[in-house]
């Protein structure tokens, strides 16, 4: 449990080796003061665990479902079998295919049963979009998004001072 609070996002991935791919979810969330678990489960190598864990998901208190796997990454989509809560998959890059593999099986999900798949390696974006997904019914958490949105084109601007200019 984070030291934050009780944890409303749940990150979960499919090896430790996932772990520094995952940790900017982690980041992104810790950022904006959101209270989240973080764990080992593998859809192949612990199925039960993982069922147990998305079907109790919910009553845990849980809200949002971050999900990274690479390979014949099946971990998104079977916790997505297992609960209605939103569920955000994260493909990574570790196998000698460079996450394509993880991207096609974390995204083709039959219709029914949706994943929301960020980018390969894109476990910062699968933290924002829990945010937003809070955010819907957190005014506080609202403006914290928006503030780093402000930080992001101030940053963009930054550049363009560095870089551009007329020659
Ligand atoms: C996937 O296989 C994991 O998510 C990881 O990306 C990949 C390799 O796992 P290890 O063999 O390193 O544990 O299930």
């Amino acid at each position: 449990m984070s030291e934050a609070g009780r944890p409303v996002v749940l990150i979960v991935m499919g090896s430790e080796t996932d772990a520094p791919k995952m940790e900017p979810a982690s980041e992104a969330l810790k950022r904006l003061g959101v209270p989240h678990e973080v764990m080992v489960a593998s859809a192949h190598r612990t199925p039960a665990r993982v069922a147990e864990l998305a079907q109790g998901a919910r009553e845990r208190g849980l809200r949002v479902i971050i999900a990274g796997a690479g390979g014949a990454a099946h971990l998104a989509g079977v916790i997505a079998a297992h609960t209605t809560l939103p569920v955000i998959g994260v493909p990574v890059s570790s196998s000698p295919l460079s996450g394509l593999d993880a991207l096609l099986a974390t995204a083709q999900m039959p219709s029914g049963v949706p994943v929301a798949t960020v980018a390969i390696d894109g476990a910062r974006n699968a933290g924002l979009l829990a945010a937003a997904i809070l955010a819907v019914r957190d005014e506080m958490l609202a403006e914290r998004l928006t503030q780093l949105r402000r930080e992001m084109a101030a940053r963009v601007e930054e550049a363009s001072g560095r870089v551009g200019g007329t020659r």
